[in-house]
């Protein structure tokens, strides 16, 4: 799949770019088919909320199931990505489903991901692309994600290791400095909502978040993180489920793949 030259223009102009409905409902349906079982796993790889012990990310699912192994490999997200980066030798960083269940699911601080890519990890450069399917329809109500736009072209604002407000320790932004991106973006922050099956992608230094769910429908959203090969960390001492080791670049699937792994299951 190519993007075309307007939506090129959009994602470098803004900073992320929504392509509504990419994925199909019968797609969806087979990605949804085994995840509740994946959360409930009792394994590191599932990170719990703090306060209602509920599954908040789900990493390394391509390790762990066919579909998602093939969505990791999907031509829909990984050609647009390659085509963005102007490189097609990409590995997966990370690959992960952010659940944020009805009514527990707690907040994403303002982040941007290159402040933990580059900290924590050493990657160089700001380039890997965060690559989100939506699994649930994204409402205003449960969780979307909230952009500031254009705040990429400020580049790596600075940021601060947190470890109090969430399970997951995260390089936050302080709030002055989102005020002025939020001040900058002409008074901006856009909610990305969209039916399941809606993809996004959004840039290494997008600052982002996302508010608590206090509504009765769970939120889902896939997210890989695909970089160039040769930007890979330099740090090694997270666990490989939180930055893939791995650095084969992708292969695509044909587009068709979802469908032909669930027939083979038959
Ligand atoms: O799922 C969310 O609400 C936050 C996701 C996020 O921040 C990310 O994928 O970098």
């Amino acid at each position: 799949m190519r993007l075309s030259d307007k939506q090129i223009q959009q994602f470098h102009e803004e900073g992320f770019l929504i392509l509504p409905n990419l994925f199909s409902k019968p797609e969806i349906d087979i990605l949804r088919a085994h995840q509740e079982a994946l959360f409930k796993e009792e394994r590191p790889e599932n990170i719990r909320e703090k306060q209602s012990g509920e599954t908040r990310t789900a990493f390394a699912l391509h390790r762990r199931n066919t579909a998602f192994s093939d969505l990791s490999r999907h031509p829909r997200l990984i050609e647009p990505a390659r085509q963005i980066l102007q490189d097609d030798d990409l590995y997966i960083q990370q690959l992960k489903v952010n659940v944020k269940a009805a009514f527990v699911g707690e907040v994403w601080q303002w982040h941007y991901d290159f402040a933990t890519h580059h900290e924590d990890d050493g990657v160089p450069e700001p380039l890997a692309l965060n690559l989100h399917v939506f699994l649930d329809d994204v409402n205003h109500f449960n969780g979307p994600l909230w952009f500031i736009p254009r705040s990429h072209k400020a580049g790596p604002v600075g940021a601060n290791p947190d470890t109090e407000t969430t399970s997951y320790r995260l390089w936050v932004v302080d709030d002055d400095k989102v005020a002025k991106l939020v001040h900058d973006a002409g008074d901006r922050i856009v909610a990305a909502t969209g039916a399941a099956g809606t993809a996004m992608i959004f840039g290494d230094t997008m600052v982002h978040g996302s508010p608590p769910n206090m509504s009765p429908w769970p939120r889902r959203i896939f997210s890989a993180i695909a970089n160039p090969v040769s930007n890979k960390q330099t740090r090694f001492w997270r666990p490989d489920y939180i930055h893939e080791q791995d650095f084969t670049p992708i292969e695509c699937l044909p587009d068709d793949c979802l469908f032909r792994q669930a027939a083979a299951a038959e």
